[in-house]
């Protein structure tokens, strides 16, 4: 694990990623997982000036690498396709949609670029634009995501690809960081136990939601838009599944999440704010810090390998 083609391409201890979770995922975050051995990313979603300020403070924080997660779906995308760039960011993730547009311009500025990616042939075609990996995030995440899951589409991008892959997708523990080797990943990506985490500055409803959340909590809303999100189960969804059977627009359904998910994160409005959070909120149990959540990912690991070991 700790030799993998990841750990050897971006100079961390660990190959394991905190998942980037808008206006969740900020400096005292990503320095604290960076710190722990892993890599911390900060959420690139929101003002350009604030995002600025947030790699700033990771810098002062930690000299460890760390990246920016940069939502492709964003308003401000060019500038802060730009800003990676003047901060001298060392890595970057991407997540909901195509990043090719900007790779040549990030390559330049010697930035890794990682995007994730829902298909084979997305993860093919990021591997010709010149993505240095591809994390492969399955229908289990949190937040947006694309149809298929892990355990399918992992193996399957493995075989497809030649540069390293990352798993994302229904991970919170050293099982299925060891299952998502056994599928042919060199590293994986983690959000839903970090949300938890103490360094992690989500308001407390939001940690309380998840820790006390069980396996079916979560479901996917947004199906009929074509953005489909998971959030666990509240008021807010309720309402949004009636609008949709009801056959509401677009436009009207969009409504009623805008600004949904900063009233959960920023106000602790688990209720009629917007919860996202992975299918494996279920065996997220308690707060912990960065360091002994990476330490026991990293022991659990280990356990599992050597169980195998006496198969
Ligand atoms: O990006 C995510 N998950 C996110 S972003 C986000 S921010 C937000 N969302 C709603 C309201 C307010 C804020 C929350 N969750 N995950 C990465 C991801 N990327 N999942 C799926 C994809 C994806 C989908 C299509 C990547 C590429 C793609 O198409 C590429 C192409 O070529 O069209």
């Amino acid at each position: 694990m700790k030799n993998s083609k990841i750990t050897e391409l971006l100079n961390i201890k660990y190959p394991i990623f905190q998942g980037a979770m808008a206006w969740i995922s900020d400096a005292d975050l990503a320095a604290a997982v960076s710190e722990a051995g892993g890599l911390g990313i900060i959420s690139g979603y929101g003002l350009v000036e604030v995002i600025r300020e947030q790699i700033r403070r990771a810098k002062e924080k930690t000299n460890k690498p760390f990246g920016v997660n940069i939502m492709l779906m964003s308003d401000n995308i060019d500038e802060i396709a730009n800003l990676v760039c003047e901060e001298k960011v060392e890595v970057v993730t991407t997540g909901a949609g195509s990043p090719g547009k900007y790779i040549d311009m990030w390559k330049e500025h010697n930035i890794k670029v990682i995007p994730v990616i829902p298909s084979v042939a997305i993860a093919k075609k990021m591997e010709k634009l010149g993505a240095d990996a591809v994390i492969v995030e399955g229908m289990e995440s949190g937040g947006h995501i694309g149809k298929l899951t892990t355990m399918s589409l992992l193996p399957q991008v493995v075989d497809n690809v030649n540069i390293p892959v990352i798993a994302a997708g229904g991970i919170a523990d050293g099982r299925g960081i060891a299952a998502s080797f056994m599928l042919g990943a060199c590293g994986v990506q983690i959000g839903t136990r970090f949300l938890v985490s103490k360094e992690c500055n989500v308001h407390q409803n939001y940690k309380d939601k998840v820790i006390s959340s069980k396996d079916t909590d979560s479901e996917v809303t947004g199906m009929s838009t074509g953005h489909p999100i998971r959030v666990l189960k509240n008021n807010l969804t309720r309402e949004y599944q009636k609008l949709e059977k009801s056959g509401a627009s677009i436009e009207e359904l969009e409504t009623i999440g805008k600004g949904a998910l900063k009233k959960a994160v920023v106000d602790g409005d688990v209720v009629n704010g917007s919860v996202m959070a992975g299918q494996i909120a279920g065996l997220v149990n308690k707060e912990q810090t960065c360091e002994e959540i990476i330490n026991e990912l990293v022991d659990g690991f280990y356990e599992c390998i050597n169980s195998i070991k006496k198969l």
